[in-house]
């Protein structure tokens, strides 16, 4: 017998379940719950990762000390042509007590001046990393941190170069730039040269490191362009050529001292070497860049836009068939060859024209 209390009690259980199951029929509800269930599973388990924005990142370490035993050079097959170590995307953070030496640690198979080649098989390609830099040894720890096990993932024959300018005067990054390929070469017969900004950290493994039969811009989505690419011509950040494609474009601009304008330069020689610009995806060409001020030394050059006006007709005169410098040192460190370089100053190599006396 129903009192009249039970009937309300079953009429809200009624009502209550009807809005559950309306709740999970609805697609857009019933996603949300499924997704929400394994964003907590994944949470859970540790050694898959981290959840963000719904993405399992790895952690760029993950999974690198199952590379197998070391072969003897003679039985070593080549490595297959899509490594099984690339895991997507990866978890970038900056912890902020990371020393050099842990660095080292982490990279047991990276030898003297930051060269590698991977253990158990012959790596298909051969990748030099060119790096501008000057008072940033902040961010250079944390690319290498980065940087080492991301091309260890791709299973690349490899070296890191950091191109150190000498002195306090003007920074100038695309003349650092020739500096490298030309003292990378020397080195190594290297079939692609990755030229990379110190404070860009790449955010997933499937943006190889090698080369395409076009100069390739691999910075296409940072964060600090909401990871777009901020304009067609952009080539910014981290881009990669074949020694032949640079030569075909006379390297990049020896004349460009101070922050800007240089990047779209060597754009636009692109595209005046008869070449095209290729991209990786905007999914895979994801850059987070260490935040950071304008630097004391690299004010913003007042002369770019008119310099970028002339490429067309300065750049066959001013490049890799130009460049001129002094070497200071070549130090071979674990995690990298260190090249300190003079490049001399604006005054010296470009002297401004004195009106005749009158
Ligand atoms: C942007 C471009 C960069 C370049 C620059 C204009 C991005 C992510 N990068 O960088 O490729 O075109 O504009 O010149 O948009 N550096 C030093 N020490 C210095 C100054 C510069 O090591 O004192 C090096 C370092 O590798 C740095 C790079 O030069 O990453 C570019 O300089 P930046 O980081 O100050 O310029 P940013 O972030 O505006
Ligand atoms: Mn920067």
């Amino acid at each position: 017998m129903y009192t009249l209390q039970s009937k309300w009690r079953y009429l809200i259980m009624f009502l209550g379940v009807q809005l559950v199951v309306m709740a999970l029929l609805s697609r857009e509800g019933y996603q949300k719950r499924v997704s929400y269930f394994f964003r907590i599973f994944r949470k859970t388990d540790s050694t898959l990762g981290h959840t963000i924005g719904g993405r399992n990142h790895t952690d760029v370490y993950a999974n690198l000390s199952l590379l197998g035993p070391a072969l003897n050079k003679e039985d070593m097959p080549y490595c297959p042509k899509q490594s099984p170590l690339i895991g997507g995307p990866i978890h970038v953070t900056f912890p902020s007590g990371l020393t050099l030496a842990e660095v080292e640690k982490k990279n047991p198979l990276v030898v003297r001046g930051g060269r590698y080649r991977p253990p158990n098989c012959e790596a298909r390609h051969r990748t030099a990393i060119i790096i501008p830099h000057r008072n940033r040894e902040h961010h250079l720890k944390f690319l290498l941190y980065y940087l080492h096990p991301f091309l260890q993932r791709q299973q690349l024959n490899y070296g890191i170069y950091v191109i150190h300018q000498a002195g306090n005067y003007t920074f100038n990054r695309a003349k650092l730039m020739n500096v490298g390929f030309r003292e990378a070469m020397r080195d190594e017969d290297w079939d692609c040269l990755f030229f990379h900004d110190v404070d860009l950290i790449p955010e997933d493994d499937r943006n190889t490191y090698v080369c395409d039969t076009h100069p390739k811009h691999a910075a296409i989505a940072m964060d600090k362009f909401g990871y777009k690419l901020p304009y067609k011509m952009y080539f910014g950040g981290v881009s990669a050529l074949t020694p032949v494609q640079y030569l075909k474009m006379n390297g990049f601009p020896n004349n460009y001292w101070g922050w800007g304008g240089e990047d779209d330069d060597i754009g636009v020689r692109v595209s005046l070497g008869g070449m095209l610009i290729s991209r990786p995806s905007l999914k895979v060409g994801r850059y987070k860049m260490i935040k950071h001020r304008h630097d004391k030394g690299n004010e913003v050059n007042p002369k770019r836009f008119n310099m970028l006006a002339k490429t067309r007709h300065t750049w066959k005169e001013d490049g890799m068939n130009t460049v001129e410098y002094e070497i200071v040192s070549r130090d071979y460190q674990l995690l990298y060859t260190n090249i300190t370089v003079n490049i001399g100053t604006e005054a010296a190599l470009h002297p401004t024209k004195k009106k005749p006396a009158s």
